[in-house]
């Protein structure tokens, strides 16, 4: 008997132990925020910013911690998941500070730790905690997540949905060749593995040619048609949607069998495992939206952002009803859906930039039925390549950004050589928000004018202060996008 309690208080004392140690210095806070967005959004340039403004005390007037004084220092650590990529933060800080070119394109999942040693604003906190916080930052492609919403689709809803967006006007001229090789194939005959693989890279071929459209639209699963990585080829990746699917359930031994059954081992094989092991462990998540590029394109390619963000929001949905629910070991509490790039716009438009997005996410939450989260939204910069001015014309003096375009890009017949520093007038946006969701469907696309035009310019020369220090990269409320991600957590 006695025996049997000593053990019994042992065991008592090291689970004591271990939750003490947690509580103390063996165990830094930690908060894991996901960054996505669709391919060029701007996911790598934004995580960049962050961590360079943190790194090297940047203006953040917005960010409640650093504006008080009371951020330590900031610095970078090895990240918990061995398994993941790093994110090249040195080789893209390289590139934009001192080539001043954008950073290359990053194509799949990548982690970076920054610990942040803080004194808590409260006296209480001050006592109780260490005043230190992990901040794991997950870069992910939009495309990936955008795979999630197959989970709760069969088949033949993957298939009849494909179909409907392939119709759509902005679409259909790039669907064309697939859908006419789609309408011969019946779904009833024998499987058929040259089939399936024609069928497959056409589908594959339409998707990529709707990615590099210049409508920029952007809803296209599955992710990985875009983006395989090592899973070029497979089965799970020999697929694609049958027409005219009903109820009825695919006769064993043909076409539609092969089909469905590769479309199943995709969902298991791939979507599942990168729910699993990334998403579902996020804390907070910021979602980048190239709304400039949507503007710029006109209100179909508005209307296929808004569908793409109701999709993403979709996945973060908690709740019954969703599919996804078992497997959040934490609970996203926070979405920021940023509209970064703005200083391609005057600081006039700023703010209708930010109702824009405003709109767009409202929209979005209401059609996704979205609870569960705060969702904030924002229209700012992470790294500002513009300074703002004014030109005097024929007696009028317009507002003006100054930079300097990239080689190549053009105005009229002006062609720049990425030397020569440019003011623009980028135009303004319109005031009522309405006029830039208006849909265009049945009009012809070439005649819908866009809101705004703009040209791309080189990333900013750093100013050096007199002692020779470089300062961090400007930006336009990125101190707001962080105060909201993680400024209650340095309370
Ligand atoms: N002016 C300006 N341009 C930006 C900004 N952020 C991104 N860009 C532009 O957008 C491009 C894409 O940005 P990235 O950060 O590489 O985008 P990404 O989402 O990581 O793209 P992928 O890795 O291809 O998925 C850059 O090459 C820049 O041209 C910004 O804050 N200001
Ligand atoms: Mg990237």
């Amino acid at each position: 008997m006695a025996s049997s309690l000593t053990t019994f208080s042992d065991e008592a004392r090291i689970a004591l132990d271990t939750v003490a140690g947690r509580a103390t210095s063996l165990f830094t806070p930690s908060l894991r925020l996901g960054v996505t967005g669709l391919s060029r959004a701007g996911k790598t340039v934004f995580i960049s910013a962050l961590v360079h403004n943190l790194v090297h005390g940047g203006r953040l007037p917005l960010f409640e911690a650093q504006k008080s004084g009371r951020i330590a220092r900031a610095f970078l650590e090895q990240q918990p998941d061995d398994a993941v990529p790093r994110f090249q933060y040195e080789d893209h800080i390289a590139a934009l500070v001192d080539q001043r070119i954008w950073p290359d394109s990053t194509r799949a999942i990548s982690e970076l730790r920054l610990t942040i040693e803080y004194e808590s604003a409260s006296g209480w906190n001050r006592m109780f905690s260490a005043g230190k916080l992990s901040v794991d930052i997950v870069d992910y492609p939009g495309e990936w997540l955008l795979d999630l919403p197959l989970l709760g689709k069969s088949y033949a809803d993957f298939s009849n949905e494909a179909f409907e967006l392939a119709a759509l006007p902005v679409r259909a001229d790039l669907a064309r060749e697939w859908r006419t090789l789609s309408a011969d194939a019946s779904a009833d005959a024998d499987a058929d593995e040259l089939t399936a693989r024609r069928l497959a890279e056409s589908f594959a071929a339409y998707l990529k040619a709707c990615k590099l459209d210049e409508r920029a639209l952007s809803t296209l699963p599955p992710g990985r048609f875009l983006m395989p990585g090592d899973l070029d080829g497979s089965p799970a990746l020999t697929f694609a949607p049958l027409p005219g699917l009903g109820a009825t359930r695919a006769r064993p031994g043909s076409l539609h069998a092969m089909m469905e059954r590769r479309y199943e081992a995709y969902k298991t094989h791939v979507v599942k495992p990168f729910f699993r092991e990334h998403i579902a462990r996020l804390d907070r998540q910021i979602v980048l939206i190239d709304a400039m590029q949507a503007l710029n394109a006109g209100p179909a390619a508005m209307a296929d952002l808004e569908r793409a963000v109701t999709e993403i929001l979709a996945c973060f949905r908690p709740g019954r009803g969703s599919f996804l629910t078992d497997w959040f070991s934490r609970r996203i509490d926070r979405i920021l859906i940023a509209a970064t790039k703005a200083d391609h716009l005057h600081h006039e438009s700023h703010d209708r930039l930010q109702a824009i997005v405003r709109r767009l996410a409202d929209r979005a939450i209401a059609k996704a039925s979205f609870t569960g989260a705060a969702v904030d939204v924002v229209a700012m910069a992470a790294v500002r390549a513009t300074r703002e001015g004014t030109v005097k014309q024929g007696g009028e003096t317009l507002p003006v950004i100054i930079g300097t375009p990239l080689a190549g890009e053009r105005i009229g017949d002006q062609t720049f050589d990425g030397n020569t520093e440019t003011a623009i007038f980028p135009g303004d946006l319109p005031k009522s928000v309405d006029a830039v969701f208006e849909d265009h469907r049945a009009a012809d696309l070439d005649e819908v004018d866009p809101a705004v035009r703009f040209v791309r310019f080189r990333p900013p020369k750093l100013e050096r202060t007199a002692e020779g220090v470089t300062l961090s990269l400007p930006h336009i409320r990125l101190d707001r996008a962080l105060q909201f991600l993680i400024g209650d957590r340095l309370a």
